[in-house]
């Protein structure tokens, strides 16, 4: 029998998984997904599992399936073949979500049940501190903890200064290189024992190498040297959730191509915590800082205190948030009217016949 504890079981889970485990069901940890098949960690072992009709049939959406780092509810049936079924979703401790691809509404989860979020930027061709921002914002959201994770550190000639110019977005910020090793047991704090960590970044950043790393062995696959000036290839293709020597576990992900915001109204007050700080001091409560009067916040970019590109990208921010609204609130309706549907069904079902 596998020991749950390993793969980050906690009490809350216990508790929600307690009545099923009554009805002599199984736990088992979402390790991966390929083709509506999860391969799962259970309490027998690993199986490949798909979802019930039933819960096919009751997702509203995307994120009413199990995502990675998911635990189950799980009927078990052999060990080789798909026959073991997932019966249900345990509350999720935390979960980093973006918008689905598309103009549709639908809420993707990357990864669910996460302790720390690895925000993994490239100290090469890859740095961007914008783009840091956003995927801040999302992790605050998230009910992860972020850390910020500069890459490559050996093809930067100066990277301390590197790290000066994100150490103002709030979240911890460390140096590493997978490739020499250098700055990889200082991680060893967020790698403990029961603990899941997700790597999340552009695609060749390094993501996969340092997992390499830390796993004693190439066990995953990564871009090749040849290849890797081609900046649009991505070579993991699938999240997948791993037991590390320490105990902890890792979830690696395919580089990001777009990450369009869900639902983050807190992240952005955390992630940008200088212009919430400054904004307190606007003379309007509801001060945009474009061109109010009194706004301690345009003042603060005329005095150089703060970057306007900042500013910008806050701005820009605010701007997706509202239309993420929009969509999700055209969807709510949607939802709403369905339900109706169902509902004014069920009850011509049951009039009595005249
Ligand atoms: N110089 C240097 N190269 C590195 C380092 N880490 C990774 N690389 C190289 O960067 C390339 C991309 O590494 P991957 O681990 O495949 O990147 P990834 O983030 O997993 O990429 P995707 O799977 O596409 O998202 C490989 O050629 C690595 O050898 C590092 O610390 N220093
Ligand atoms: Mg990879
Ligand atoms: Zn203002």
């Amino acid at each position: 029998m596998l020991d749950r504890q390993a793969y980050g079981w906690s009490p809350e889970l216990q508790a929600a998984f307690a009545p099923y485990e009554a009805e002599g069901f199984s736990a088992g940890r979402v390790a991966s997904e390929h083709q509506h098949i999860y391969t799962l960690f259970t309490d027998a072992g690993e199986r490949l599992a798909r979802v019930t009709g039933r819960l096919r049939h009751e997702a509203a959406g995307r994120a009413d399936f199990p995502a990675v780092g998911d635990w189950v509810v799980v009927s078990l049936g052999a060990i080789d073949d798909e026959s073991s079924t997932i019966q249900a979703i345990l509350p999720r401790r935390s979960k980093f979500s973006r918008k689905a691809a598309g103009d549709k509404a639908d809420e993707q989860i990357v990864a669910a049940n996460v302790d720390t979020v690895f925000l993994v930027m490239g100290l090469d061709g890859d740095w961007n501190p914008r783009r840091l921002e956003r995927y801040l914002t999302m992790a605050f959201e998230s009910g992860a903890a972020p850390v910020v994770l500069l890459s490559k550190a050996d093809l930067c000639e100066d990277p301390e200064a590197r790290v000066r110019e994100v150490e103002a977005f709030g979240a911890p910020v460390r140096l590493v290189s997978a490739r020499t090793g250098a700055g990889v047991e200082g991680l060893g704090a967020w790698f403990l024992p029961g603990r899941t960590v997700a790597l999340l970044g552009s695609s060749g950043v390094g993501k996969s190498t340092l997992i390499n790393h830390m796993l004693g062995e190439e066990r995953l696959r990564t871009r090749g040297v040849r290849e890797s000036d081609d900046r649009g290839r991505h070579t993991t293709t699938n999240r997948q959730l791993l037991l590390l020597p320490s105990g902890a576990l890792v979830i690696d992900t395919p580089g990001m191509r777009e990450l369009q915001l869900w639902d983050v109204g807190a992240g952005v007050v955390a992630s940008f915590d200088d212009i919430a700080s400054l904004a307190a001091s606007c003379r309007f409560t509801d001060c945009g800082h474009e061109k109010e009067p009194g706004c301690a916040v345009a003042k603060a970019v005329t005095a150089r205190e703060l970057e306007a590109d900042r500013l910008a990208s806050w701005r820009k921010l605010q701007k997706e948030l509202k239309h993420v609204a929009v969509l999700q609130d055209q969807r709510a309706q949607i939802e709403e009217k369905r339900r109706w549907k169902v509902i004014h069904k069920a009850q011509r079902k049951h009039k009595p016949r005249p």
